[in-house]
């Protein structure tokens, strides 16, 4: 069994490839919660959701986010109202929510609620909140502290960021499912996510990095950098912002001791040999994965690699 640490868009792209392509082993989502809002009452948990609906085959390649076929009626109510509609629900994504939100309040928690959804929509993966406790990512701006989405979305990801808290960290415990998962792992993903914003608040939660900090040498970790820049969000400038490199050097200096190899892009080729001074190995490969042939080449190295 191999787990996948993962965020939102690039973390559910790697499982997809992983299944498609390397089908001879068993996948495990661990999935970071920090994002997670209540709005107009319901709850709504975008890494999760994300990454269901991509393995579901079900994820707006339009948006990036939310529901294929998508309608914005409800939304658009909202806005005539003068509600909050800057977070746009989607009228079918919004099915979820009201899922979650009924199943929350009967009690059920955020992993029995995902492992429902999941099972509903057909996605045979595990898909494991980080925490059934909320942690939320908080960030200091210039205009002030934000939540995560008024940072991420209302104020487009363009305000400079000085520092980043997840608020609830210090009492969230992972969950048992998740920290079976790790330890039953034969071999563990870094899937390449937001490392400030996305595995951050995974890697913080209680009992999560003890387990990692034992196995190094099982531990890989795609760059979300390529050539110094994220290809999608914020990833570089905020790296940069915090003090660090924005490179994939950068990111592989920011995850330190904890992981024991590194895939990084072709275009970061000179990078490779810093990396390996920190004390991991490396491969060089395409690691694009909206092209079929770096999708490919990404997944034959990985496979490489888990072999
Ligand atoms: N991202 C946006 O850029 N704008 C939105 O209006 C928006 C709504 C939204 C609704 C449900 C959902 O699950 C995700 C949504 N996202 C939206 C994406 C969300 O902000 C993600 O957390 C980030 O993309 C980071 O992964």
């Amino acid at each position: 069994m191999i787990t996948v640490l993962c965020g939102g868009v690039g973390a559910a792209r790697l499982l997809g490839l992983l299944q498609r392509e390397v089908s001879s082993f068993e996948y495990t989502a661990i999935v970071n919660v920090a994002d997670d809002l209540v709005l107009h009452g319901v709850t709504i948990c975008p890494d999760l959701d994300t990454v269901t609906y991509t393995l579901a085959g079900l994820n707006n390649e339009v948006t990036g986010w939310g529901l294929v076929d998508e309608t914005w009626r409800v939304n658009q109510e909202l806005a005539k109202l003068g509600g909050e509609a800057w977070f746009q629900l989607g009228d079918r994504d919004m099915a979820t929510h009201l899922f979650r939100t009924q199943r929350l309040s009967e009690g059920a928690t955020k992993t029995e609620v995902a492992a429902e959804l999941a099972a509903r929509l057909g996605v045979t993966i595990p898909i494991l909140p980080a925490s059934n406790e909320p942690v939320s990512t908080y960030l200091e701006t210039d205009i002030g502290e934000l939540s995560f989405q008024e940072y991420f979305v209302k104020h487009r990801h363009a305000v400079p960021v000085s520092k980043i808290s997840f608020r609830g960290v210090e009492v969230a415990t992972a969950t048992t499912e998740v920290l079976s998962a790790l330890k039953k792992s034969e071999k563990i993903l870094i899937a390449p996510s937001n490392p400030l914003l996305s595995i951050a608040p995974v890697l913080a939660i209680a009992g999560i990095t003890e387990v990692l900090e034992q196995r190094r040498d099982s531990i890989a970790a795609i760059s979300p950098l390529i050539g110094g820049r994220a290809l999608k969000g914020p990833a570089d400038h905020l790296m940069t912002e915090l003090g660090f490199e924005s490179s994939a050097f950068g990111v592989a200096a920011y995850y330190g001791n904890l992981v024991g190899h590194w895939f990084i892009d072709e275009v970061d080729y000179a990078q490779a040999a810093r990396i390996e001074e920190l004390g991991a190995t490396v491969t060089v490969l395409p690691t694009i994965m909206t092209e079929p042939l770096s999708g490919a080449a990404l997944a034959k190295g990985i496979a490489a690699w888990l072999n």
